[in-house]
């Protein structure tokens, strides 16, 4: 994997910070300096253990924050992400990240002796947010409890953000400090400019590629005539640019692009149905995220608009709540493509142990409870839920939380970890004349070689970064078709290989493609 200016980033940390403390269970976690920094103290609790490495993670735990208040005439209130519901799929990832911990300070063999601890955070899926959360794991104040603090000079990276907007602004932040942040979701191809981002890695291909895909397929099946519908954020500017780049020498033509409005606005969703309704294009390609596309789809399927044929990018084409029964009319059909997904397998088991019994003070859990049962696990005057009836368990396979069916961006976590472990490894046995710099040297704290490589195996996959710290570009080309409860089936019908010769990189199996309206081919007004 990756070039490893993260190896060397990371030596700049650890060499400051190899300390001898141990892990400490989740709910003991001991602070190892005292109070005095609790400064922004209006967090819930997150998840924090100790360890001679601490990793940071931001997730986007809650999200549909509303816009913050720039009046300016009067003091504005506190941002409260916890008015929002939790994000069930993001608790998932941040239980991931829990896990691959978990497993590598088990592990004899990969970084022996040393234990990795994390904080983890919520960026509540803004950058404002997310720069609040990132200054705090800075400062070394803990999400758990935010009247102590963990001791801060032992952060040696950061796993995340999700959004590229988020990771634009929190890696900068990072930056001065020559902490790596490693993302699992943030794509736009911004991202790759070392210039801007030198200390910013990433387990997901750029953009770069994705938009080449959706250009290759919109020329494959001929349709030459599409709309565009995009997020508010540089994900959705920067996807829709690159594309309306690739397609310039093709015989595609954009009818339309169109913007969901942030904070999304009843008018402005009706703004673009009635676009989408009277053009002729049926192809629309969408950049947008689960939060987007489900406020936006409420109207949409209002205004009961059918016939549509969407082709979306890996932010749509992966939410299992859209698979949901009452969306299949509106969505089904869907084509588009899926990052490289795969196996975790102690993540079920894992996930199961994460209930109110066990973690009783943990905010969190109690919301995830709430969020996926509707009733509350101890009632208080707070919440207006029912209480549980303690029977609630976590078994059901399709609820956005357990949904490990088929991990992508939970597996690219995973590997996020996974990375970071084996790069610290590297740069901890590293021998003078035997290290993977300049003359067979190690790597030195002050000293940051961008062309470095370091690779490694996870379940038998290579994990490789290019030049620019990106990932190997591959995707799956995912089509939704009707299952037999009436609900949709994601089903994989090709991929896309970037790595392979321009021109054989897409394979598609058309015969197993089911189409918008349940037609077995799509037909085009032009
Ligand atoms: N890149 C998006 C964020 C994102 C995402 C996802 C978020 C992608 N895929 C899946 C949640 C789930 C792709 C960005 O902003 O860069």
């Amino acid at each position: 994997m990756t070039s490893l200016a993260l190896f060397s980033l990371l030596c700049s940390i650890s060499v400051l910070t190899l300390t001898d403390s141990s892990l400490s269970g989740i709910t003991t976690a001991a602070p190892p300096t005292a109070s005095k920094c609790n400064l922004l103290n209006s967090f819930q609790p997150g998840f924090f253990v100790q360890g001679d490495y601490v990793i940071g993670g931001i997730f986007p735990l809650h999200f549909n924050l509303k816009k913050p208040d720039l009046n300016g005439t009067y003091r504005p209130p506190p941002i409260d992400c916890n008015g929002h519901r939790l994000y069930p799929r993001a608790f998932r990832w941040a239980q991931t990240m829990r896990l691959a911990v978990e497993e590598i300070n088990q592990n004899p063999v990969l970084l022996p002796n040393h234990t990795l601890g994390y904080n983890i955070y919520d960026s509540c899926g803004y950058p404002l947010t997310g720069q609040r959360a990132v200054l705090s794991m800075l400062n070394g104040v803990s999400e758990e409890n935010s009247s102590v603090c963990t001791n801060a000079s032992s952060l040696l990276a950061v796993i995340g953000a999700a959004g590229s907007a988020q990771s634009i602004v929190l890696s900068r932040i990072l930056q001065p400090f020559r902490i790596p942040m490693i993302s699992y979701a943030s794509s736009c191809t911004c991202l790759s400019d070392r210039q801007k981002y030198p200390t910013f890695f990433r387990v997901i291909p750029s953009d770069y590629y994705q938009v080449k895909a959706i250009a290759r397929m919109l020329v494959h099946f001929n349709w030459t005539w599409v709309g565009l519908l995009r997020g508010d954020n540089d994900y959705g500017l920067f996807a829709a640019k690159g594309l309306l780049k690739e397609l310039q020498e093709t015989k595609v033509c954009v009818a339309y692009q169109e913007m969901i409005p942030l904070p999304y606005t009843h008018q402005g969703g009706l703004r673009i149905m009635k676009v989408m309704r009277s053009s002729t294009a049926k192809v629309v390609v969408v950049f947008a995220n689960e939060g987007e596309m489900t406020t936006f789809l409420r109207d949409y399927i209002t205004q009961n608009i059918t016939g549509i044929q969407w082709v979306g990018s890996d932010a749509f084409i992966s939410v299992s709540a859209f698979s949901e029964r009452e969306y299949y009319p509106y969505l089904g059909g869907t084509i588009g493509f899926g990052i490289k997904k795969g196996h975790i397998s102690r993540l079920g088991d894992f996930l199961q142990t994460v209930n109110p019994n066990r973690y009783p003070d943990n905010v969190l859990v109690h919301e995830l409870w709430e969020s996926l049962y509707g009733c509350s696990p101890f009632p208080s005057s707070v919440t207006q839920m029912p209480p549980c009836s303690g029977q609630e368990t976590l078994l059901e396979h399709n609820s956005a939380y357990m949904n490990t069916s088929s991990p992508r961006i939970t597996y690219n976590v995973y590997k996020a970890v996974y990375a970071i472990a084996h790069s610290l490894h590297n740069l901890l046995l590293c021998q003078p004349g035997r290290g993977p710099f300049q003359n067979k040297s190690c790597a030195k704290s002050n000293n940051i070689h961008p062309w470095q490589e370091v690779n490694f195996q996870i379940a038998g996959e290579e994990v490789d970064f290019d030049a620019k710290g990106d990932s190997v570009p591959y995707y799956d080309i995912v089509n939704w078709q009707r299952g037999s409860e009436g609900n949709t089936e994601f089903i994989d019908v090709g991929l896309f290989d970037g790595t392979k010769a321009v021109g054989e990189e897409l394979l598609i199996q058309e015969d197993r493609i089911m189409w918008a309206g349940h037609q077995s081919e799509i037909e085009m007004e032009v």
